[in-house]
């Protein structure tokens, strides 16, 4: 091989190399969740954007988790479904047993589903006008958890969950963003909708940003029946949680107390935690 061949042939192989070779960064992927069901069968983990009935929100974290990378789970759910609740036109996702654990960095966005709208409203002009298409239901059952994550980051938007025993566990160590959820009532942020016995908000062990200043990112926080932030991480995170800008304790109206079993706090002190966070609440 000449010089000018074997300098040709090297050039072609740099080429082949840059186009063939895997990207440094793992691809992350969206899943997008289109019926309520919670059938574990691959048959709902299949996740075509191109096919409808095939990906359950269990099926969506189960991929979700096996793809390396920030994935994404959003919401595409058609009125046809039979989780479709037509009084309040949203769709009620009932998991039969806890859904997978999160165990790698995962975005689930309930503000996808067509009809959801993030709040405007400051702390200053009072409630929340966010309006939430996606619920994340629980059986009431005394030991369920809803959204798990014990690996990597979470940030979940947008979506009403109730009725388990731990409605949000934030286990790893983060940061975990929890932004525009209506946490431990109805889908109207106006009804308390507890688990049976104790029931927790949030369970913290990591760091994590709950709310933020920005109207879009304020959470109802509000009808767990023991605690809404239960903040376990003590001192083994290096910084500690933000908790800012939420309603906790009193409905998306910003004024009415939502009634809850063992709640110690006042009416005056739940108006006073509306204004603005910045301690953990452990009772409310
Ligand atoms: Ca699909």
């Amino acid at each position: 091989m000449s010089g000018k061949a074997a300098g040709l042939f090297l050039l072609q192989a740099v080429l082949y190399a840059s186009v063939f070779a895997p990207a440094h960064s793992a691809r992350a992927a969206t899943f997008i969740v289109d019926n309520t069901g919670d059938a574990s069968d691959v048959t709902f983990q299949a996740c075509s954007d191109a096919v409808p009935g095939d990906c359950s929100l269990r099926g969506a974290i189960i991929r979700a988790n096996a793809s390396t990378g920030i994935d994404s789970i959003a919401f595409d759910i058609p009125p046809s479904d039979p989780g479709y609740m037509a009084g309040s036109a949203h769709w009620r996702i009932s998991p039969e047993s806890d859904l997978p654990a999160v165990t790698d960095d995962l975005i689930v966005d309930g503000y996808t589903q067509p009809g959801a709208n993030a709040n405007t409203l400051s702390p200053d002009q009072g409630g929340s006008s966010a309006a939430l298409k996606i619920e994340l239901h629980g059986n009431g059952s005394g030991s369920s958890t809803g959204l798990a994550v014990v690996g990597g980051k979470l940030v979940v938007r947008g979506l009403a969950m109730n009725r388990f025993q731990t409605n949000l566990a934030l286990y790893s160590p983060g940061q975990h963003r929890v932004e525009g959820c209506f946490i431990g009532t109805d889908i109207s942020g106006m009804q308390s909708l507890a688990a049976n016995g104790s029931s927790f908000g949030i369970r913290l062990r990591g760091q994590a940003v709950i709310g933020g200043t920005l109207p879009a990112l304020r959470n109802v926080i509000s009808g767990n029946s023991s605690i809404g932030i239960w903040d376990e991480s003590g001192t083994t995170t290096a910084q500690p949680s933000t908790i800012q800008g939420n309603l906790i304790g009193l409905g998306a109206d910003g004024a009415t107390v939502l009634p809850v079993r063992q709640r110690r706090g006042t009416g005056r002190t739940d108006r006073r935690r509306q204004r603005g966070l910045r301690k953990p609440v452990r009772r409310q």
